[in-house]
């Protein structure tokens, strides 16, 4: 029987089980729901790197590229990271690279496992169907803030277990997946009010992204699942 757990942070990650694994990234607010939003638009692929210095290279290259740091889109790139600067015609069928404060750098880190998926709020049906088809034990890799916990992608952790366990055979849970999906069941009626305090959520409302938020909250926007192939986020093609 296939097993969930969550990473809470990407500082606890070493402690999961990753071979054979497929790992799901999520930073709901807001790289995960900008990537998917990528793909829904029409973009070819998603390169994420993990530094300015990787970004830059590619800029050089004449590739489009997005670059945020502490929630701000850094001076000298095409994007930032709000999901609104990937719905336009100028990224259909292009390569975009991209490099954020947390949630590239889970992605490479998760590099290694059986399978690297992306998941956020706006994919998440599609995301848990898919996972359901796939049998395998799943860990869901928290981007969280700088190494540490945070409220918004444990949140959707816990809805994703809620799912899987509802509706897939995924009874085997770790404490951590228990203990989000705990997390979600008390936040369901109301998620966006349930974050109203958490510190990533404050940040971005002063950076005035509250649009960003409400639209990274909202479910099922796309059923397009990012996948990791050689290091480069493709289209996810099923059978
Ligand atoms: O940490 C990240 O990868 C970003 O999603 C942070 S922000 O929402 O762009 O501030």
């Amino acid at each position: 029987m296939p097993l969930l757990d969550v990473s809470l942070s990407p500082s606890l990650y070493h402690l999961c089980k990753q071979e054979d694994t497929i790992v799901v990234v999520i930073d709901v607010l807001r790289a995960t729901s900008a990537i998917c939003t990528a793909f829904e638009h029409g973009v070819e692929k998603v390169i994420p790197v993990s530094t300015i210095e990787e970004a830059t290279a590619y800029k050089e290259k004449g590739y489009l590229v997005g670059a945020e740091r502490d929630g701000q889109k850094v001076d000298g790139f095409d994007f930032g990271n709000s999901p609104y600067s990937y719905m336009g015609t100028n990224i259909k069928d292009k390569a975009v690279v991209l490099t954020t404060t947390n949630g590239t750098k889970a992605i490479n880190m998760a590099a290694n496992a059986h399978k690297v998926v992306v998941g956020a709020f706006t994919n998440i049906t599609a995301l848990c169907k898919w996972l359901i088809t796939e049998q395998k034990d799943v860990v869901l890799l928290c981007s969280g803030w700088k190494d540490r916990y945070n409220l918004e992608d444990t949140l959707f952790a816990g809805a994703v277990v809620n799912y899987l366990q509802k509706n897939g055979g995924f009874e085997d849970a770790t404490d951590a997946a228990l203990s989000s999906k705990y997390l979600y069941q008390t936040a369901k009626s109301n998620p966006a009010k349930f974050l109203r305090n958490s510190s990533h959520r404050r940040r971005l409302a002063k950076l005035n992204l509250k649009e960003d938020i409400k639209y990274c909250l909202t479910l099922d926007q796309s059923a397009v699942i990012p996948i990791l192939k050689d290091n480069v986020l493709v289209r996810l093609v099923q059978d």
